[in-house]
């Protein structure tokens, strides 16, 4: 069976891709600038900035790197007090009896997000203290497609690709996990992606899946 299980963050452990969704979509109505959720999709997993590189394709201005950093940061206000109405009611049922059962069939179990807002977010939920190793965005110096995140991750729990599943949301996971190695299961948005080795349609598969790997 897998030895470690490397979650994303945003949209597999809890919902916070809406929340991004709803910030950027503030930041780009006070730019008047067009953004649907469409554009917000091809957003998931990658850096705050690079993000913010995107939604200014659909901008006739041209903006310094000073007045961009503002824009990221306006828009990380906004994420943040979202983040604040977040508690342990936002991490479902399924999601932390499905990392219980994990744990207790041996998988080391950690967070591999792009995320600067990570340990905040897992503060919130209740799952603080919960990982056995937590890398974000604050450690990293690529962000995905790099495997750098999931690397670092692995690392941290003491086990070698070949020996971890990551599961992801975002088609630039998904990428990043197998050009470090990993094997990969796809949710939601990426479940269809190809590159994808197995497609949870529901998060409590995976305690079959890491049972059944040989
Ligand atoms: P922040 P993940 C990613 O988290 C999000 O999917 C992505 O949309 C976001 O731009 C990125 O974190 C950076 O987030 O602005 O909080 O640093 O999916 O890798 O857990
Ligand atoms: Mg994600």
């Amino acid at each position: 069976q897998y030895q470690g299980i490397i979650f994303d963050l945003d949209g597999v452990i809890c919902h916070t891709d809406a929340y991004h969704y709803l910030a950027w979509k503030k930041l780009a109505d006070h730019l008047g600038i067009y953004f649907d959720k469409q554009i917000n999709n091809r957003l998931r997993g990658i850096s705050r900035m690079e993000s913010l590189d995107i939604i200014l394709e659909n901008s006739k201005n041209v903006y310094t790197d000073a007045e961009k950093y503002e824009f990221a940061k306006e828009k990380n206000e906004y994420y943040r007090q979202l983040l604040m109405q977040m508690s342990p009611v936002d991490l479902s049922a399924d999601v932390k009896n499905t990392l219980d059962v994990l744990r207790k069939i041996g998988c080391k179990l950690a967070i591999g997000s792009s995320s600067k807002n990570a340990k905040y977010i897992l503060e919130r939920i209740g799952l603080g203290y919960y990982f056995d190793a937590v890398v974000d965005g604050n450690e990293i110096q690529h962000s995905k497609p790099d495997p750098e995140v999931f690397l670092l991750a692995a690392q941290r729990l003491g086990l070698v690709p070949s020996t971890c599943l990551v599961v992801e949301d975002a088609e630039a996971g998904i990428d990043a996990a197998v050009r470090g190695g990993f094997d990969a299961a796809g949710l939601g948005d990426a479940r269809v992606y190809s590159l994808a080795k197995y497609q949870l349609i529901q998060f409590d598969e995976l305690v079959g899946i890491v049972s059944r790997k040989q």
